[in-house]
């Protein structure tokens, strides 16, 4: 095995005064937040595929980087020597999860029996590897949509056939998911949604999506899987409307076919801004649902219309999220860096570069949302800002004990009604910007 990190030493915390590039500046695994040590709060997970697989290759060029790892790509050594170099690259950086595609673990063969002979064989490998480690996987999931078959989606396709192949992918990959020990089991669609109206049965792919889902719970459960299944909603690329748009939508979605007791969100930053969301909306709206499972932590870049995958630095957007996160009580999943390093970021140090930088961005969101919740204010101010629904009137309504009759007659005799109270937002940002920056 080629030891490409020979150079690289395990990461470990010196502070934010630090200049060594090889050391966190925040992530301070054992230091204590609100109650539990920062690693607990943050179970960071490494995307097998951007990591081990992406290049560089984009819709222009092909790949800036090597990632043959002394072996010939396309072959099961190159399989054998990601695992290897997976492994060691958590290790240093102390990383305890992995995220991984059934296709990312080896190459797919023509004929899905070799494909899932090859897959035995690596996940046989990668548990020799996690013995005598703490290193478990986060989820797993399968590629439905780069195999051309895939092109007018998997549960979503047209052709029975294609949706027989899509089940013997789900199948295989909780079968791995279940054996390598993952949390949870993802469902990303991005084929699963339309380019036109002019030939698509929206009503009818939407019901085949969720016999696929049910049957996936079905098998998943009753081969022992406990965890969680997701849905990682999309809203375009690749298709040009994906089904999931956003976390209201696949929350209707999995409440209108008895979904919702076993799925809850994946959500990536990235996803809610091409949503037009702000990523704090999506884990908002997934947390009041009961439904915030794990999350992709990356960022967009809001100038480009595109999934940019970038490893998140946005320390705002950070505190952010990590504010739902607290707020929520956590997650059951973990925080999985479906991120890749910019095309030029080419070389082998650059990829611990790239996860440094994810970690101590989620590692200071994470200290500044403690002390945003420690210092009550902000929370004080929106409790206060509903308190009229404490008492009299605002109580009645609130408990639902009340009648349209009542409330019409009841403003009938306030005749004017005062206005609502300031919603102070400038006083709030400066509170945010205080801590963020005091
Ligand atoms: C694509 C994306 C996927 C999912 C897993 O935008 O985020 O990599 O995370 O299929
Ligand atoms: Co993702």
């Amino acid at each position: 095995m080629a030891n490409t990190f020979e150079k690289i030493p395990t990461i470990k915390y010196e502070g934010a005064k630090t200049t060594n590039p090889l050391a966190f500046r925040f992530y301070d695994p054992e230091r204590m937040v609100m109650g539990k040590p920062m690693r607990e709060h943050l179970p960071f997970a490494m995307a097998w595929w951007h990591n081990l697989c992406a290049a560089g290759t984009d819709m222009f060029g092909r790949d800036t980087a090597d990632k043959s790892f002394g072996e010939q790509p396309g072959t099961m050594e190159h399989a054998k020597a990601k695992v290897d170099t997976a492994f060691a690259f958590m290790q240093k950086l102390g990383i305890r999860y992995f995220c991984f595609h059934d296709v990312d673990l080896v190459p797919e063969a023509e004929d899905i029996c070799e494909t899932n002979r090859r897959l035995d064989e690596i996940s046989d490998y990668i548990l020799e590897k996690m013995e005598g480690t703490d290193i478990r996987c986060l989820w797993g999931t399968a590629n439905m949509f780069s195999n051309p078959r895939y092109m007018n989606g998997a549960g979503s396709t047209n052709e029975a056939d294609v949706f027989c192949f899509a089940a013997a992918q789900v199948k295989k990959a909780l079968d791995l998911t279940v054996k390598l020990g993952g949390r949870g089991y993802v469902f990303w669609g991005g084929r699963e949604g339309y380019e036109t109206l002019l030939n698509t049965d929206v009503k009818f792919e939407q019901e085949n999506i969720a016999r696929l889902m049910h049957m996936a719970v079905d098998y998943g459960r009753s081969i022992g899987f406990e965890g969680d299944f997701y849905i990682e909603p999309k809203p375009k690329e690749p298709m040009k409307h994906q089904y999931d748009f956003d976390a209201a939508t696949a929350i209707g979605f999995l409440r209108q076919y008895g979904l919702d007791k076993d799925f809850k969100m994946n959500i990536e930053a990235n996803h809610a801004t091409l949503a037009g969301h702000t990523f704090q909306h999506e884990l908002r709206v997934s947390a009041m649902n009961g439904m915030l499972g794990s999350i992709d932590a990356n960022q967009g870049d809001l100038l480009l219309g595109w999934d940019t995958d970038e490893f998140p630095f946005d320390v705002y957007d950070a505190t952010m999220c990590m504010l739902e996160v607290l707020r929520a009580g956590g997650l059951t999943g973990g925080f999985n860096f479906d991120a890749k390093n910019r095309r030029p970021s080419r070389t082998p140090e650059d990829m611990f570069y790239g996860y440094i930088l994810g970690m101590d961005t989620m590692a200071l969101g994470l200290l500044k949302a403690a002390e945003l919740i420690e210092d009550g204010r902000i929370d004080e101010f929106v409790k206060e800002r509903y308190a009229s629904f404490n008492e009299g009137i605002g109580a009645k309504i609130r408990s639902g004990e009340t009648s349209l009759e009542e409330l019409a007659d009841y403003a009938q005799k306030l005749g004017a009604p005062k206005m609502p109270g300031s919603g102070r937002q400038e006083y709030l940002e400066s509170i945010v910007n205080s801590v963020l920056f005091g």
